[in-house]
């Protein structure tokens, strides 16, 4: 039996698309710039009904009259649902609009012009453009016209890395409906003009010249296979069950996920999915200023998704998902393995040794990871998603690929960001995630608390002064919610349902652990700032909305901002004892490093969610030993006493 939250299989999105097409609702200019599933109302998924109809969300944009389209069309009964237009926003740029704006830029002659004038570039095929929004700097055409001002580097042959060779000083601005070049920006520095970096650097297999020794073969095997099972979307895993999801613009999601405590499925999470990013730039200089990239609103995470291969992405017994969704022209595009699914060893679970039984207890900490790795443009974001056997659930995305580069003049050197060689500058910046948790636990009716622990003051009771203890808050709505990070009061969260208590008569509880975190640089009046309130705090409370899903707004790309959690949370309404939904903004700050060049090392952020009274002990207690293991070596102690 189907889920009702899996995501739509392709027959289903060309069905919408065809439904459309029939209704007379796409015209020659018509993009889809997503299809995906509309989901069914919760509490029907809650009371177990698989007899739903089966919708789909449309978003389309009509480049002939610049106007964007929302439509939800029913699968099960073939037609047309609703269908309503919203002028003034600019929905998410699609893939195809990325290859269409390279190729536009690329046969303009005032680019080639430029190119010819500024580099002495006569060759443009060895150009790479990369799109970048237009974005909003509170210019009229910003927010009139669909545009782009992508970034442009050269490659020294057709398969170099181009990034090494950065085009300096030339933003040329393509307007997306017309698919055209309206004008170059040229900026210029009274020293002269910037050089182009003369040396490519690589790190594709082929051109290493020599790669390091010494590294044996070291294989995963599961001879009896996967300890998951599989059906359609819907995943069992060692008490967990939960639906995995993806749309264009999310990527990654998950679904209803629950845990089966002593034969009871109780539901913890309802959806969990990333709703925005951003990467603000830290540079004032004329080519660098205008750089920050919205790469959910702006460029689709799910959209620019990789499809993963075995023995390289993942390793081990893996499990695929294929992601379904569509071409802006409405053809079929399927991501084939988008979402790889595996088990892998995490050391230690516990361990105790009680010296005078010697019976050393240990076991073995086994995870599932769900993830997805996504290419928008230069950068790579993998999502990972791990389940615990102890009831743990953690977030860590991961940041590689390619820094965003520019090109710096001999001898000088770089404010704002570092060398990473010569000639060749990465600007500093941040990348701020924002991640939209819905909790259900073991019911729809939570509460947040916000825990601080505070140290009591001197005095009797505390006579060492050596007293603390963890204060919780309960956050009873949207502002008073609003919250940093603190390290001085260790601040965590809660998730608590007082209806439901555990075994010592507490309400039981999950707790959300930050990781690493950040607070913007830039000022609250910076123009990406107002686009991406969600950066002004750490953790946002709302009340459900199944339609509040976006951090940044419905629509951020060239927004001129004030929407999404900025304008919810001025409702400041209830939360208390209620469905509620916590939001969490994650910062990194990036200060480049040789290192990172020419592909960066991952760099990870995330969190934990924790069962903190949500179960009545450890529930990784049961958890049967793991056959110890004869050691290889003739030295070897004895089997039992290799594996403590
Ligand atoms: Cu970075």
């Amino acid at each position: 039996m189907r889920h009702p939250l899996e995501p739509l299989s392709q027959q289903e999105a060309q069905l919408a698309v065809h439904l459309l097409r029939g209704a007379g609702k796409v015209t020659p200019t018509t993009r889809f710039v997503s299809v995906s599933l509309k989901e069914p109302a919760k509490e029907l998924v809650h009371a177990g009904r698989t007899d739903q109809p089966r919708e789909a969300f449309v978003v389309l944009f009509d480049s002939g009259t610049n106007t964007a389209h929302e439509a939800v069309v029913s699968l099960t009964h073939e037609r047309v649902a609703s269908f309503r237009s919203i002028q003034g926003v600019q929905p998410t740029m699609t893939v195809d609009e990325q290859v269409e704006c390279e190729q536009a830029v690329l046969r303009s002659d005032k680019f080639k012009a430029a190119l010819k004038r500024r580099y002495g570039i006569d060759d443009a095929s060895l150009v790479m453009v990369d799109i970048w929004s237009a974005g909003y700097y509170g210019v009229e055409e910003e927010r009139t016209r669909r545009l782009a001002r992508p970034l442009c580097f050269v490659r020294s042959d057709p398969t170099d890395n181009g990034y090494a060779r950065p085009i300096e000083g030339l933003r040329p601005v393509v307007d997306l409906n017309r698919m055209e070049v309206i004008r170059v920006e040229e900026y210029e520095r009274p020293e002269g003009d910037w050089p182009l970096p003369k040396a490519s650097c690589n790190y594709a297999a082929d051109r290493i010249e020599k790669f390091r020794e010494g590294i044996k073969p070291l294989e995963i095997t599961q001879p009896q296979g996967p300890s998951f099972e599989v059906n359609g979307y819907q995943v069992k895993w060692q008490n967990w069950s939960l639906v995995v999801g993806f749309n264009a613009r999310e990527g990654l999601t998950l679904h209803h996920v629950r845990y089966a405590d002593r034969g009871k499925d109780r539901s913890i999470l309802y959806r969990a999915s990333l709703t925005e990013m951003v990467v603000p730039y830290g540079d004032p200089g004329p080519t660098q200023v205008r750089k920050n990239a919205f790469d959910v609103g702006e460029y689709g995470m799910g959209m620019c998704a990789n499809s993963l291969r075995l023995g390289c992405d993942c390793l081990g017994h893996i499990h695929y998902f294929d992601a379904h969704m569509v071409t802006s022209r409405g053809e079929p595009l399927t991501i084939q393995n988008a979402i790889c699914m595996h088990e892998e060893d995490y050391g230690i679970l516990w361990k105790h040794t009680d010296r005078r039984l010697e019976t050393p207890e240990v076991r073995r900490s086994r995870r599932l990871v769900i993830s997805s790795v996504s290419t928008v443009e230069n950068y790579e974001y993998g999502f990972f998603w791990y389940l615990y056997q102890d009831g743990n659930i953690q977030l860590e995305v991961k940041l590689t690929g390619i820094l965003s580069l520019g090109a710096f003049a001999d001898g000088e050197r770089p404010k704002y960001g570092a060398l990473v060689a010569p000639n060749v500058y990465a600007p500093n910046h941040q990348h701020f995630f924002n991640v939209r948790l819905d909790f259900d636990l073991d019911g729809t009716a939570n509460t947040i608390q916000q825990v601080d622990v505070v140290a009591d003051s001197a005095g009797k009771s505390n006579p060492f002064e050596n007293a603390f203890r963890a204060q919780a808050t309960t956050l009873r709505t949207e502002k008073e919610a609003r919250a940093h990070l603190n390290l001085q009061t260790g601040r965590t969260w809660k998730v608590i349902n007082s209806q439901v208590t555990n075994g010592v008569g507490e309400p039981v509880a999950y707790r959300f652990l930050p990781g690493d975190n950040a607070f913007p640089f830039a000022s609250e009046n910076a123009w990406w700032r107002k686009r991406a309130g969600f950066v002004n705090y750490h953790v946002w409370v709302t009340p459900y909305r199944d339609d509040e899903r976006f951090a940044a707004g419905d629509y951020p790309n060239q927004s001129t901002g004030g929407d999404g959690l900025v304008r919810w949370a001025e409702q400041d309404r209830p939360i208390e004892n209620t469905d509620v939904v916590l939001w969490y903004t994650m910062g990194h700050t990036h200060l480049p490093r040789p290192e990172d060049y020419p592909v960066m090392p991952a760099a990870y952020i995330g969190f934990v969610l924790k069962p903190s009274g949500f179960f009545d002990l450890n529930p990784a207690n049961d958890l049967p030993p793991s056959a110890a293991k004869k050691m290889g070596l003739a030295t070897a102690t004895d089997s039992k006493a290799c594996c403590h």
